[in-house]
């Protein structure tokens, strides 16, 4: 069993797609762990996103990511983390396979409607940086 973070970006939060996303989860044997909605604001995308503080897209990434309420969510499963990023597609919408949530949903790369750790080192710096232990069910 391996948890990921997941998050329904303000493009995914403004254009009703929280249920889609989550269905897409659950109906591929995610379990949702834990939920919730809150604004971010840019220094806390800042801090969520720090990784990629020396790339271009950093001060447009956090200003997208605080623009307006996301959805994040821990979820379980089998070998979560490829799982969910199996489910949402490439970064680039372009790039995504058919029936992901990014090819059905996303507009371009920057606004792609949902996020999914990428690594186990990740996911244990995502959860924490929104859930504490109690919250995760
Ligand atoms: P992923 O979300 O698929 O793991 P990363 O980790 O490479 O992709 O990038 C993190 C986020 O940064 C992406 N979800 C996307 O919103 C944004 N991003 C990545 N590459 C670009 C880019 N070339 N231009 C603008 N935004 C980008």
């Amino acid at each position: 069993m391996e948890r990921t973070l997941s998050i329904v970006k303000p493009d995914g939060v403004k254009e009703n797609a929280i249920g889609e996303v989550i269905k897409r989860f659950e109906q591929k044997g995610m379990r949702i762990a834990a939920l919730k909605m809150l604004r971010m604001s840019k220094d806390d995308a800042k801090g969520f996103y720090i990784v990629h503080k020396e790339r271009p897209f950093y001060d447009s990434l956090t200003a997208f990511m605080s623009e307006g309420p996301i959805v994040v969510m821990v979820v379980e499963g089998d070998n979560a983390i490829v799982k969910v990023r199996e489910i949402m597609g490439a970064t680039n919408p372009k790039d995504a396979a058919p029936g992901t949530i990014r090819a059905d949903l996303a507009s371009d790369i920057e606004h792609n409607i949902v996020h999914g750790s990428d690594s186990k080192e990740s996911a244990s710096y995502e959860i924490p940086y929104f859930f504490s232990a109690l919250e995760i069910c």
